[in-house]
């Protein structure tokens, strides 16, 4: 997933999946630490400086840092790589393929020799000699080490209370989304942690925003967790990234975490079911309700067109369809659409899930019929019952058929 450039550096390449290896370096080392940076041109000699001082005094020759830098346009990657020469301990990845937080940290492991994966802010907000009571908690056999701002001796030095509300709420509503993996800590916000490899070897990683912590506990297996207190200082240089953004993302991976992991994805997996691609069908659907019925009514109302009803009906059902589509072949099913971009491929989709489509519409009918005649005089419920079952029909034969996963392996 990464390559030697030109000029000797390591450049990352691909968009290949979030994988951490067991290991299968013979120049292992102890610890590996990452920092992710975009734009921390001021800051990162004083980290190095900082980071390397301590961990000399602790594990010299034992460690290694790894700068994964989003390719910033204050070309903090070039400061990064003219440390190298003073600092052979420090690595420095220039990412142009990928951006993200969260996807950085996960692309640095990849690339680690180390046994403890670690992973400090770039803006020395971070209080770099805690990395030692981390590191020492590790060793006395800990899987996970959290920098806590809420536990004796940690707190947030001057944030606004709209930060502190902000932090707050976050916090809240993840513990009612996901409460085995928020209620085990106290800073599950926190960037700044040490893992043990083998507690997120092998797992496949699906890292969106900024809290790749979340990702850690939630996929990986982490038995035993440590946590430290630590002081969230200032930032003095550069300028902070979290915009609005970051808050979208962070309730975007709390969903996608709640749909794959806990019992929701055990059941998933065990059954061999998407939930969470159904899910997304199943609001794509709902999204199409509402076009058709805006189409209808412009279509079919006497005071805008006034068409005849059958007619305006069909217009906007296939309308709502081409909707349905497009959605589908940008979100629902994205991964497997951007394998087979080229226009042939996106029309040859679109036809089919329209047949599959009005054949659903066919079986909707159908069964309406047979389960208010046969079974339940309700035309409502016996109506939901049908439109369930054509759901899961539309659904499943477009999963075989038009966004065909296997095709792509
Ligand atoms: N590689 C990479 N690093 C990033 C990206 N976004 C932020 N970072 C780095 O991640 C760290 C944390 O980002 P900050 O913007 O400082 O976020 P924060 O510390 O939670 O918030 P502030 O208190 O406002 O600074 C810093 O080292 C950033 O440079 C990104 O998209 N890619
Ligand atoms: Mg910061």
């Amino acid at each position: 997933m990464s390559t030697i450039d030109n000029h000797n550096y390591l450049v990352s390449v691909s968009t290949e999946p979030f994988v951490i290896t067991q290991f299968k370096h013979h120049n292992y080392l102890l610890f590996s630490l990452i920092i992710p940076t975009y734009k921390e041109r001021e800051n990162i000699q004083n980290l190095v400086i900082r980071l390397t001082q301590i961990l000399d005094g602790y594990i010299p020759g034992e460690y290694e840092l790894i700068i994964v830098d989003d390719d910033s346009p204050d070309r903090t990657w070039e400061v990064a790589r003219m440390l190298m020469v003073d600092y052979p301990q420090l690595q420095v990845m220039r990412r142009q393929a990928e951006r993200g937080l969260s996807s950085a940290v996960i692309r640095g492991w990849q690339i680690a020799r180390g046994d403890i994966l670690g992973v400090i802010d770039g803006d020395l907000q971070h209080p770099p000699q805690v990395i030692l009571q981390m590191l020492d908690a590790m060793v006395k056999g800990a899987d996970l080490a959290v920098g806590s701002r809420y536990v004796d001796g940690g707190g947030v030095s001057r944030w606004s209370i709209l930060r502190r509300f902000l932090s707050r709420g976050a916090q809240i509503l993840g513990l009612m989304i996901l409460p085995w993996v928020l209620g085990i800590i106290s800073d599950p916000m926190s960037g700044y942690f040490l893992v043990r490899r083998s507690c997120v070897a092998g797992v496949t990683f699906n890292p969106v925003g900024y809290k790749i912590l979340l990702e850690v506990i939630a996929r990986g297996n982490v038995g035993k967790i440590a946590e430290v207190g630590y002081v969230f200082c200032e930032r003095k240089q550069g300028e902070s990234k979290v915009t609005w953004k970051q808050y979208l993302d962070y309730i975007h991976h709390l969903l996608r975490l709640r749909l794959s992991t806990g019992n929701l994805g055990r059941f998933s997996q065990h059954m061999g079911f998407p939930i969470g691609r159904f899910f997304r069908f199943g609001l794509v659907g709902l999204s199409g309700v509402f076009v058709d019925m805006a189409v209808l009514y412009l279509l079919s109302d006497p005071t805008t067109l006034g068409l005849p009803l059958i007619r305006s009906k069909i217009i906007a059902g296939e309308i709502a369809i081409l909707n349905n589509f497009l959605w589908n072949d940008a979100w629902t099913f994205a991964d497997v659409a951007m394998q087979q971009k080229e226009w042939e491929q996106r029309l040859k989709r679109f036809i089919k899930f329209n047949l599959i489509c009005l054949a659903g519409l066919v079986l909707n009918v159908v069964i309406l019929n047979l389960v208010f005649n046969l079974i339940l005089p309700n035309s409502y419920i016996a109506n939901l019952i049908a439109i369930t079952v054509a759901t899961f029909w539309n659904f499943w034969v477009n999963i075989k058929l038009s966004w065909r996963v296997t095709q792509v392996k």
